[in-house]
């Protein structure tokens, strides 16, 4: 147990924040004030598809090689039992940005629109006084921004209704599913979609950081959210990361199933992703996973990129960094690859938080989950969640100073390979999996890490005693037969509104840039003077002053520049956050 914060006392009354800015007046400068005092910026750092069980900072033996992630894990607390809410990508980022489980907002599947009205993370930052921003993947349906101020890059994927699952039609493999290319064709490369897509999401982030450093102390504290696809299959990754493994025997799956022994859920997500019959060699194996631990490496070297770009703007010591991500990978364990299952490998997720001025360094052991996110984020930054709103997330701040806190996760899966809510529920060394249609799971994970022996029909008598107890709160917990129907009804009705809106003109839903990203507003440009724009886009300045101007500036009049100026002007006159107009604190 690490030393409690100066304020915060697990039971005490004292835990109200300061009152920071009221609602409304974000762009007073009453941040750095004693009353106000300034708030840390938050860098959320995310991976897709990164498998917690895997990486060095949880397992000692791995084989991935990720001395940036290493590092910041010794100067952070690091979660070793962080799950994420439903292992799947979008409803996985819906909990996690919104608190909510995904039967509560309707995140069922990859293709689901949650309600414009959802409270998430962004909202309550924003609120605080927080430019809420996003560069990557989020996997929005629809609304390309639910809270955050600025997006500086579009989705990796449609932020539409085409990838809906038909629990009507469950025997169709649908054209958008994932198949076995992805490990047949495992190799190194020069360029793919999804390096494409990290490398502008790099390159933003990091402008971002500089732009902000630039600006001054004046600008409001930044909640920047950096949201990379890899190390997502494909599994293919640049010459440089491959070539990290050369020398390296990787690792086969440490456990083999036959197909005819596999859960009814393991089968059918073998059909659904065209992995069975396949028999994969070691070659195979091998080679996909050892492009997958290059991505792996892929992305750490970008969260050193990240860091090393806070530390040089002098931004590290008041920069609080949380890194996380949406589901893991199986990687061939159980002759499952990618996710949608419950197995470790699938459903735990990286989730460490470090401010080593704030929070001391340590292990935190309990089992946590990603929607738990969204209520740390609002006390981290001095504010408290709305009375009377639904919350399925406990914050994790006891945690961080070290003061105990808690051990529950619950998960719900109702995307494709399931063909009725799947749920789950882990709490001490127990985890609990239940579906209507299959037969009930219970391990073990600390007899039984690898998840060997299912403990449902145990005939000791404890064990079958907390069997019976989990199987009590899940009924109690989940009407699985409402839940059924409003998933139906949601997958019918999108199916009807997405085939009527791809007849005709298609209007796309998907993020378009906006006016900050405009090249008449970039680099160097007519409206400003030269030695004015050289000197402040110059980082730290320069101790030296420039000469003193003796032309007069002339402003163009040309139409170009008259609407580029009009466009900087209108830019700079937005007010920063709505004014709220019911300027109620939060508490
Ligand atoms: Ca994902």
């Amino acid at each position: 147990m690490g030393s409690l914060g100066p304020t915060y006392q697990p039971n005490g009354a004292d835990n109200t924040p300061p009152i920071s800015p009221p609602n409304g007046v974000q762009g007073l400068p009453g941040f750095s004030t004693p009353m106000f005092p300034a708030k840390p910026n938050i860098l959320f750092i995310m991976a897709d598809q990164l498998a917690a069980p895997l990486l060095k900072m949880h397992n000692p033996k791995s084989q991935i090689k990720t001395p940036n992630l290493d590092k910041l894990a010794e100067q952070a607390v690091v979660f070793d039992s962080a799950y994420c809410n439903s292992p799947l990508c979008a409803p996985s980022r819906m909990c996690l940005i919104s608190g909510q489980l995904p039967s509560k907002i309707g995140a069922y599947d990859n293709a689901c629109s949650i309600g414009s009205d959802v409270p998430t993370y962004a909202h309550y930052l924003r609120a605080a006084g927080y430019e809420t921003t996003l560069a990557g993947k989020m996997h929005f349906i629809g609304d390309q921004l639910h809270g955050y101020e600025n997006r500086l890059t579009a989705d990796i994927y449609p932020g539409d209704y085409g990838w809906a699952v038909n629990w009507d039609d469950p025997g169709r493999r649908l054209e958008w599913y994932h198949n076995s290319s992805s490990i047949l064709q495992a190799g190194p490369c020069v360029r793919t979609n999804q390096l494409d897509y990290d490398e502008e999401v790099l390159y933003k982030s990091k402008q971002y950081l500089y732009d902000y450093a630039r600006e001054g102390p004046d600008r409001r504290p930044f909640a920047l959210t950096v949201s990379f696809t890899h190390p997502h299959d494909p599994y293919s990754i640049e010459t440089k990361y491959w070539d990290m493994y050369e020398d390296v025997d990787i690792d086969l799956p440490e456990v083999q199933i036959k197909e005819e022994d596999q859960d009814p859920h393991s089968a059918r997500l073998q059909y659904v992703t065209e992995l069975r019959g396949h028999n994969f060699t070691d070659a195979q194996l091998k080679q996909a996973r050892r492009a997958y631990y290059g991505a792996v490496s892929y992305i750490d070297h970008n969260i050193g990129e990240l860091i090393d770009v806070l530390k040089k703007t002098g931004l590290a010591d008041d920069t609080i960094i949380i890194f996380s991500g949406d589901h893991g990978d199986m990687l061939g364990e159980r002759g499952l690859w990618y996710k949608m299952s419950y197995f470790e490998n699938s459903v735990r997720v990286p989730m460490l938080i470090s401010h080593p001025k704030q929070f001391k360094p340590h292990r935190v052991t309990e089992s946590v989950s990603t929607l738990d996110l969204m209520p740390t984020l609002v006390e981290l930054v001095g504010s408290k969640l709305v009375p009377g709103l639904p919350m399925d997330g406990q914050s994790v701040l006891p945690h961080l100073y070290g003061a105990g806190g808690h051990d529950n996760v619950f998960a719900e899966y109702m995307g494709e390979g399931t063909i009725a809510p799947l749920m789950m529920i882990r709490r001490g060394p127990w985890k609990y999996v239940t579906c209507p249609s299959d037969p009930p799971q219970l391990f073990n994970l600390v007899s039984d890490p690898l998840e060997k022996e299912n403990l449902a029909s145990s005939a000791d008598e404890t064990v079958r005693s907390i069997f019976k107890a989990f199987e009590a709160e899940a009924n109690k917990k989940w009407n699985f037969s409402q839940i059924t129907d409003d998933v139906l009804v949601c997958q019918r009705q999108r199916r009807l509104v997405w085939s009527a809106l791809q007849k005709g003109r298609f209007e796309s839903w998907d993020w378009r840039g906006d006016a900050r990203d405009d090249g008449r507003l970039k680099y160097i440009r007519s409206q400003m003077p030269l030695d004015d724009l050289e000197r402040k886009a110059r980082f730290p300045p320069s101790a030296v002053p420039g000469p003193k101007s003796v032309l007069q500036y002339n402003e163009p009049k040309t139409p170009a520049y008259l609407q580029a100026k009009r466009l900087k002007e209108e830019l700079a006159a937005r007010p920063a956050v709505q004014i709220d107009h019911n300027p109620q604190p939060f508490y």
